[in-house]
């Protein structure tokens, strides 16, 4: 009986090894073996493969990508940087719930083969909002199953900022004292006799625009606050307690350094303007880093000093590759 069950199972082995040659060695018209043998392989799942190298750090908040899957938006996962540099998926608070390596790789359902485009967002730790938030860093169509997404799409930040420009001047319109005029900054002009706005800057959708103060002796930064656009007052008007009493200043963005003072034509300060999402929950400059200059040593108030503009080497660019 053993070897009777023995000997069919042989008989049943060499016929599907015959089979198995007759189906390699005359396919059917139009099909390959490789294309067989992938899509047996892969029948349930595609992997989505990103390669996130250029992307920061967040803290507090957290990357999600999303596909457009035959017009739907499609999850694709929520993911972070960790402090070694490394990709780790995360739950909706934030929390690393697996450690990836130096891509982030998932299986997502096959149907998701589909996908026409990749777009990647900021989203708050605790999200309580299942959907993509405004907050938009990275888009890219797909093309033979592969996307590379930059800022400058349409469905991102959808600006290259190449003719982005500004000035500021130094000077402390929340005390009108003389003697303090070095210790704040204004992104305004004067030389037209009342104030104009000095940032030419274009409106965002998501994000908004932050100006800094870096003491590039020292490494530190102290933000002048966030803003919209150049024709108005920043998040924080001249700084509250840092700032003198008589006046929340103009309606430009800018910040007073009187107390404690900060004397910022010393030659150790530079300005920055960075782009931040709104709503941010991570304190720090974010990579995007637009316009700088370092404050020159001995410059009088109400002087216009212009702004460089950076180089994007800030300005991720992520690939999606679906396989
Ligand atoms: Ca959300
Ligand atoms: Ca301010
Ligand atoms: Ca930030």
């Amino acid at each position: 009986m053993k070897n009777l069950l023995l000997i069919t199972l042989f008989s049943l082995f060499v016929s599907c090894a015959q089979e198995a040659r007759n189906v390699s060695a005359d396919p059917a018209p139009g099909t390959s073996t490789t294309t067989t043998t992938t899509t047996l392989l892969n029948q349930q799942m595609i992997t989505l493969e990103l390669d996130v190298s250029e992307l920061e750090r967040q803290v507090g908040q957290h990357y999600e990508g999303w596909l457009i899957v035959n017009g739907s938006v499609e999850t694709s996962g929520r993911f972070n940087i960790t402090k070694d540099g490394k990709v780790a998926e995360v739950n909706k608070d934030g929390e690393i719930v697996k450690l990836l390596g130096d891509k982030f790789m998932k299986q997502l359902p096959l149907s998701y083969k589909a996908s026409s485009m990749f777009v990647l967002t900021i989203e708050p730790n605790g999200d309580e909002d299942e959907g993509a938030s405004n907050v938009h860093i990275v888009a890219g169509a797909f093309s033979n199953k592969k996307a590379v997404a930059t800022t400058d799409h349409s469905a991102a930040l959808g600006e290259s900022f190449s003719d982005s420009s500004g000035t500021f001047l130094l000077g402390t319109p929340s005390n009108g004292d003389a003697d303090t005029q070095n210790q704040g900054i204004w992104y305004l002009e004067v030389s037209a006799g009342s104030p104009v706005a000095s940032l030419n800057l274009p409106k965002l959708n998501g994000w908004v625009y932050e100006g800094w103060i870096v003491n590039v002796d020292e490494g530190t930064v102290n933000s002048t606050g966030t803003f919209e656009t150049a024709s108005e007052q920043d998040s924080n008007k001249a700084g509250g307690v840092k700032a003198g009493l008589i006046s929340d200043g103009p309606s430009f963005p800018g910040e007073d350094f009187i107390n404690p003072a900060i004397e910022l034509n010393e030659g150790k300060h530079m300005a920055v303007i960075t782009i931040e999402p709104e709503n941010d929950l991570d304190p720090r400059p974010s990579s995007m880093k637009l316009l700088r200059k370092m404050i020159p040593e001995g410059v009088a108030d109400h002087e216009s000093i212009n702004m460089d503009l950076f180089d994007k080497e800030g300005f991720p660019t992520v690939q999606a590759i679906l396989k």
